[in-house]
């Protein structure tokens, strides 16, 4: 079999570019960033929500769609960071038993993912009531995993 001198050196420069990316995401300290970042960013448009609902901010139906619609896709997302060997490479309050009770711990994650779309769904109906009754159900899945999970 032969290969074109070109495709096999396009290959190689392919390989070279991409393999540090793959080797950057897998670093230990990455993951662990990654995480906090996501968690840190949902910290923040959950904030806003439980603002309105507490009164410390006026009710706004825009404001609250766009931080509960931030809130239900980030939720999906920092667990892609809870890689097996990230128990230390970067400060973490993650404890030993998400990387040993794994199963348990990924149902935590399903549940919170279950709740979010609530919290989209109220902020749609425009009504502050609905609003609280889902930023509280998500505060408790929030609360559950880190009462577990979550170093003090
Ligand atoms: C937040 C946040 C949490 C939860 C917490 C649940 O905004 O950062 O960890 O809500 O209140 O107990």
């Amino acid at each position: 079999m032969r290969f074109s001198s070109r495709l096999v050196s396009t290959t190689l420069v392919a390989a070279m570019i991409a393999l540090p990316v793959i080797a950057q995401t897998l670093r230990p300290d990455r993951a662990i960033r990654y995480r906090q970042g996501v968690l840190t960013a949902m910290n923040w448009h959950f904030g806003v929500l439980g603002s309105m609902v507490k009164g410390d901010r006026p009710y706004d139906k825009d404001v609250a769609l766009r931080s509960a619609t931030f809130v239900d896709q980030l939720a999906k997302m920092p667990w892609d960071g809870f890689l097996p060997g990230t128990d230390k490479g970067a400060p973490t309050k993650a404890r030993p038993e998400v990387f040993t009770n794994t199963a348990d711990f990924k149902s935590h994650q399903d549940k919170l993912i279950a709740e979010t779309p609530k919290l989209v769904a109220a902020a749609n109906t425009g009504d502050p009531t609905a609003l609280r009754t889902a930023v509280i159900d998500v505060d408790k899945a929030c609360k559950s995993c880190h009462d577990d999970y979550r170093e003090k």
